[in-house]
Order: C-alpha cells, then sequence, then structure tokens
C-alpha cells in the first residue's frame, strides 16, 4: 500500500467519522487542514460544498477521466444555453470571423500574452466527443476540438503560487465568469474549445473560443473567452466566491 493511498484513506476515513460523530462543522475544520476548501465554502451551502468537493479531490486524485463516446453518439440537436453577447464589439468581431480577436493570458504567469485564434490553433490540437450536461436537466454529446488549456499555461509558465485560473467571458454576454482549480485546469480534457463537430465553434455555443471540461455541469464551461487569469486567491473578484453562480445557488464545484 502505497504512502498517498494511506494518507488519503486517513483523510476520508477521518472526514466521515468527523461528519458523523461530531458534526459536519469538524469535518470542514479537517477538509481546512488539507486544504480541500472551495471558494464558495461560505455561500449558501457552506459545509455540504466543502464536504462533496473534498471528498471528490481526495477519492479522484484530480485526473479521472470523463467518458468519451464515438462519432455515432454524436447528438443531431445540440442545445444552446446563453446566446452571444449582444454588443457591437461582438457583432464586429464575428464579422471579421474573429481575426482581431485576442485571448488575454495573464496574472501569475512569466510570460503574459495575448493569443489570437490563429496562434490557439497552432498548439497541438486535441478532439474529444463528450457529453455537456446542463443543471437544468438537458444534455447533448458533441466533438470538440480545441488546445488543452495545460498547454497555453504551459507556454505562459504558471508560477508555484498559482491556485486557480480565473476564467472571463467578453463583455455583454449574461455575466458568466469561473473559476478552476489547477488539478481541473491541467487536466487533459480540459480544452479551449475553437471547433464543435468539425466546423469551426458556432457563434450561439461560444466562438471564437469556450471552455470545455467535461467532468463538470455545462455551466462551468464558459463561452466567448476573452481572458484567463492566473490567481493565488479568487477573493478579490466579485463577492470572492470563484466564480458568478454561486451568488445565484450554483455551486462553485460542479463536478459529475
Ligand atoms: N459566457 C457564457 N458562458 C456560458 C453560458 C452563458 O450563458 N454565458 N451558459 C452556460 C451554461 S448554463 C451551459 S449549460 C453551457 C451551454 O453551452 P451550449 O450553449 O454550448 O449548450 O454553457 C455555459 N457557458
Ligand atoms: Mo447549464
Amino acid at each position: 500500500m502505497t504512502t498517498r493511498f494511506t494518507r488519503r484513506r486517513l483523510i476520508t476515513t477521518g472526514l466521515a467519522a468527523a461528519a458523523g460523530v461530531s458534526g459536519l462543522a469538524a469535518a470542514a475544520r479537517l477538509a481546512d487542514r488539507y486544504g480541500l476548501i472551495p471558494p464558495d465554502s461560505g455561500g449558501i451551502y457552506g459545509v455540504g460544498e466543502t464536504l462533496t468537493y473534498a471528498a471528490q479531490r481526495i477519492l479522484m486524485s484530480g485526473h479521472s477521466l470523463a467518458r468519451e463516446f464515438g462519432r455515432s453518439d454524436i447528438s443531431k440537436h445540440p442545445i444552446v444555453n446563453g446566446g452571444p453577447p449582444e454588443t457591437d464589439a461582438y457583432q464586429r468581431l464575428l464579422a471579421g470571423k474573429f481575426s482581431d480577436c485576442r485571448l488575454q493570458v495573464d496574472g501569475l504567469v512569466a510570460r503574459p500574452s495575448s493569443l489570437s485564434l490563429g496562434d490557439l490553433m497552432r498548439l497541438p490540437s486535441r478532439t474529444q466527443i463528450t457529453h455537456q450536461a446542463c443543471e437544468e436537466g438537458w444534455s447533448f454529446i458533441a466533438e470538440w476540438t480545441g488546445v488543452a488549456l495545460s498547454d497555453v499555461l504551459g507556454l505562459a509558465g504558471v508560477s508555484t503560487r498559482a491556485k486557480y485560473v480565473m476564467i472571463f467571458p467578453f463583455e455583454g454576454t449574461k455575466i458568466m465568469w469561473d473559476s478552476l482549480d489547477m488539478p481541473d485546469a491541467f487536466h487533459p480534457q480540459t480544452l479551449l474549445a475553437y471547433g464543435m463537430n468539425g466546423v469551426e465553434l458556432p457563434p450561439g455555443h461560444g466562438a471564437p473560443v469556450r471552455l470545455r471540461m467535461p467532468r463538470q455541469l455545462g455551466y462551468k464551461s464558459v463561452k466567448y473567452l476573452s481572458r484567463i487569469s492566473v490567481v493565488e486567491s479568487v477573493k478579490d473578484v466579485g463577492e470572492g466566491l470563484g466564480a458568478s453562480g454561486p451568488q445565484f445557488g450554483y455551486s462553485w464545484y460542479a463536478g459529475i
């Protein structure tokens, strides 16, 4: 038995025991000692959020893969939830086929950059056929093509102080910004997708570039990306809950 497994078992057993014997608050304190508190632990769901996140991070070891499907499984009618930004700026970018569009990469990185769609497309691409599940109860399977977020972060050179990667869309969309922890940011299936079902990403699905992370509910897959920022803490952004969702009752960690 490896040391890692023993430690993991110790923490999970401890979490379960603490939750059972001395209440949830004790379990949350134990999770805190191991750095397993999600940014929205003070939000509506509080301790429940912490237990879900801590248990997932301990048991799943961060790199378990979401199921990938075959071409014949691709859904005929993918659903759009949250249309493109209703701004002149977005219309202009769309009309110019996004040639003037840049994805900003900044924060705790050695080489901040501003990447064009062409720059992203020149990086190694990955195509995956995965399930996208919306918290509203519908889902579809689609093929997504893009660059692994880990490749972009690797080029930028992430500081050892980094704890989260913040993801911001263009202005004018239903304000949905979010953040990922480092295991999810470096997960091999976390993509900056610019293609869908063999064509360029349609405007409704997030053109020119969206996040796709099949191990979390659809709302974490932010569309219409404009900026990625590596940070040590999310406390200074918005209400400090790590995403726009938690203020509306959506948990920051939406693992499936
Ligand atoms: N910028 C932005 N990203 C977004 C949304 C949005 O409204 N705006 N909706 C989210 C939700 S709730 C879901 S389920 C998925 C939907 O992606 P789709 O339109 O490709 O199905 O995108 C997510 N990303
Ligand atoms: Mo959703």
